[in-house]
């Protein structure tokens, strides 16, 4: 069963931007998907940190995608489409001789805007490539939190060791230190809160569990933003509901008067994705305070339901307005393009339904 239930604003200009609109990192790829940007404001702009999902031009009879080395160097991965050891089920990930590899490996690109719609590629910013042999699969689905004029900068770290969170952080987005992985597979969707609360740092993370558990959002809280504990399971998947089969944190929480605002993705058994919101307890975010029963976002759009991954809506940076409710989400559409739509915030607090748990 599909959700239709919306209650955003879409921008009539969408999609704002699709593969087309930048150049691959190099000759001999081609950009396949532009997709889930982290969003932040700086220096008087709107920027998005967008994933660059990039692939050879697929030929017949071939499936062939890229993949780094531990020092960097790409190297291009070639599979015949009617191998008998091969699974080509999903258009994202494929299973060959026993072994999971990405249809295209993400790397992250910056880029900015004077009014929120108009995005393009600044000069002199560096691309984040995946570095090193945990992100030999690359890199995805950053999102960014600015801490005290500290921006951080979590994204999905993917190699064949597996699915984690890595981190770099950066004040001025031209030097970055990078922190390594911060929470090991199979863990991702990591959203740092941008204030410490009773003086501790706290993220939402997503780890996966194939057999007992599932695919829920935790909380854990850290001393310095590095080093993570008292891991609490939050919001679980819902049975029979738009978000059965998976659940994971979008940006960073939103202050409200009410609580800590989440906007999250969920996932049903036939990979439909919908947006919908949870609120958080402001002094102690472990206490779940209100659900929304029904998605906020469905994809509906034509843009939304065909592409790359198709039925999909996913979230990862929003930018808040100066009204404090106007609330413009970013997001990745079908996996394929970049779209934005307003949403009002005291109009998600009206939907939420008290949580029982
Ligand atoms: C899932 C999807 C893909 C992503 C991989 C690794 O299969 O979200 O888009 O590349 O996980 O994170």
């Amino acid at each position: 069963m599909s959700s239709t239930y919306d209650i955003t604003k879409r921008f009539p200009q969408n999609p704002l931007l699709s593969p087309k609109d930048l150049t691959p990192s190099i000759a001999g790829l081609e950009i396949a998907c532009l997709l889930n940007p982290g969003v932040f404001r700086f220096d008087g702009k709107t920027w998005l940190i967008v994933r660059v999902a990039e692939r050879p031009k697929q030929k017949e009879g071939i499936i062939s995608f890229p993949v780094l080395s531990e020092s960097g160097e790409m190297s291009i991965k070639e599979i015949p489409t009617d191998a008998p050891d091969l699974d080509a089920s999903d258009a994202r990930v494929i299973n060959y001789q026993g072994q999971d590899y990405l249809t295209t490996l993400s790397h992250l690109r910056l880029l900015s805007s004077e009014d929120g719609i108009n995005f393009s590629e600044p000069a002199g910013y560096p691309r984040i490539m995946g570095e090193g042999r945990l992100q030999t699969f690359g890199v995805e689905d950053c999102r960014v939190s600015e801490i005290e004029g500290t921006y951080h900068l979590t994204y999905t770290a993917v190699s064949e060791n597996g699915v984690g969170v890595g981190m770099r952080t950066t004040r001025d987005w031209k030097t970055f230190t990078n922190h390594g992985m911060i929470i090991p597979p199979h863990n991702k969707d990591c959203a740092i809160f941008e204030e410490k609360i009773n003086g501790k740092y706290y993220a939402l993370h997503r780890p996966s569990s194939v057999d007992l558990g599932g695919n829920y959002i935790w909380l854990a809280s850290s001393p310095d933003g590095l080093h993570w504990g008292d891991h609490r399971c939050l919001v679980k998947t819902r049975p029979d509901s738009w978000d059965s089969k998976r659940v994971g944190a979008g940006a960073a929480p939103i202050k409200t008067s009410k609580g800590w605002l989440e906007i999250y993705h969920g996932a049903n058994a036939d990979h439909q994705y919908c947006l919908g919101a949870v609120l958080l307890d402001l002094d102690d975010p472990s206490i779940v305070l209100a659900r929304s029963e029904n998605p906020v976002m469905s994809p509906v759009a034509e843009y939304e339901r065909t592409g790359f991954f198709g039925n999909v809506v996913f979230t990862n940076g929003h930018v808040l307005h100066p009204d404090g409710d106007r609330l413009t989400l970013y997001y990745g559409a079908a996996d394929e393009h970049v779209c934005a739509a307003d949403i009002s915030i005291s109009e998600i607090l009206s939907q939420l339904t008290a949580s029982h748990a």
